[in-house]
């Protein structure tokens, strides 16, 4: 059997122990990916806790040039594990939160205990996150790996924070612009209620949506322009109309303002791309669908300053494709946003 070790050697200088089978410092790596394994709110399928590892062990079977991207492993990628702590806390939040949410099925009075301690440590994710984030974007480019999506808040916070009126385009099956969600502050469904709120996020810009409540419809109606979502049913409807699905990557590209925020929860995609994710919907973005709007978004001249890659469970054991899918989308990522920092 040939593995991609055995191909790497013939194209890479080195072949290492990290992601994509390199072998960067995080001082020389001019790309650091931060695992974030945090699953606490998760409401109904559960495993992307295991993403980060998974994407990682499934990258060293992406080859290292891009047809259309070229080299971008040569500007060095780093991954960060999660730290002792990162892992402690998300366990003992995990408990928690499963008492609240079974709290909630059962229409038991809520835990409120538990669901303080699910708060607190969903507050010492987004400052530890923001922290980490902020520190590597200084001289990275900076991708954080999920989890659910809650941990795109910090990542985002941190970003606009150094590149304020950043516009954030957000690939997913669903809006996540709920209020709260079963008590939870740091909900992975509430993330984009809190990111719109952020003031020096100019907007939101989501593709892929095809599960949403009224109240996160109307949300984004009454938005005056700060949430503009290209729905899946009126994109599926423009293609089956004749539309080239050029012309809609276009348009999406052009609701953003010069400086973006890619945040990216793997259920945007069609679910044969994605079947063990928590909560696939029907629908969603092919493969191409997904590379042609990341490319209008650089072929227009806005620059990617950060990204996210969430929602991401791998199946039973052996069972590889969620990941393989993930490790070339993250690859395709980071090759993307390099390309759009290199004008
Ligand atoms: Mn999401």
């Amino acid at each position: 059997v040939t593995t991609h070790r055995d191909n790497a050697a013939h194209v890479a200088p080195t072949v290492g122990e990290g992601v994509f089978g390199l072998d960067a410092t995080v001082a020389e790596a001019r790309i650091i990916l931060i695992s974030a394994p945090w699953e606490t709110t998760t409401s109904y399928g559960r495993g992307t806790a295991k993403g980060p590892a998974a994407i990682r062990a499934a990258s060293v079977q992406v080859d290292l040039f891009d047809v259309e991207l070229g080299e971008p492993y040569l500007e060095g990628i780093a991954m960060l594990g999660p730290s002792a702590e990162l892992e402690r806390r998300a366990a003992s939040a995990r408990r928690d939160a499963l008492e609240v949410i079974a709290a909630f099925d059962s229409d038991e009075p809520v835990p409120r205990g538990a669901l303080e301690r699910v708060n607190d440590a969903s507050r010492w994710l987004d400052a530890h996150l923001e922290g980490l984030v902020g520190e590597h974007a200084e001289r990275a480019l900076v991708g954080v790996i999920g989890g659910d999506h809650s941990v795109a808040y910090a990542s985002i916070a941190a970003q606009a924070e150094r590149v304020p009126g950043l516009g954030v385009l957000q690939f997913d099956a669903h809006a996540d612009l709920r209020v709260a969600y079963q008590g939870f502050v740091g909900s992975h469904a509430s993330v984009f209620h809190r990111v719109a709120r952020l003031e020096k996020v100019s907007k939101v810009v989501n593709v892929g949506v095809r599960d949403l409540c009224r109240q996160e419809h109307d949300a984004i109606k009454g938005s005056d322009g700060r949430i503009v979502a290209f729905l899946d049913a009126d994109m599926a409807r423009s293609r089956s109309a004749g539309a080239p699905f050029l012309a809609t990557a276009k348009q999406v590209a052009e609701a953003l303002p010069r400086d973006v925020y890619v945040s990216f929860d793997i259920d945007g995609l069609d679910p044969s791309l994605c079947p063990h994710t928590g909560t696939p919907v029907p629908g969603g973005l092919s493969w191409h669908q997904a590379m042609a709007v990341l490319g209008a978004v650089v072929s227009s001249g806005r620059r990617i300053v950060g990204f996210d890659l969430c929602e991401v469970a791998p199946g039973p054991a052996g069972d590889e494709w969620d990941a393989n899918v993930a490790a070339r989308l993250l690859y395709k990522l980071i090759g993307y946003a390099l390309a759009s920092r290199a004008t």
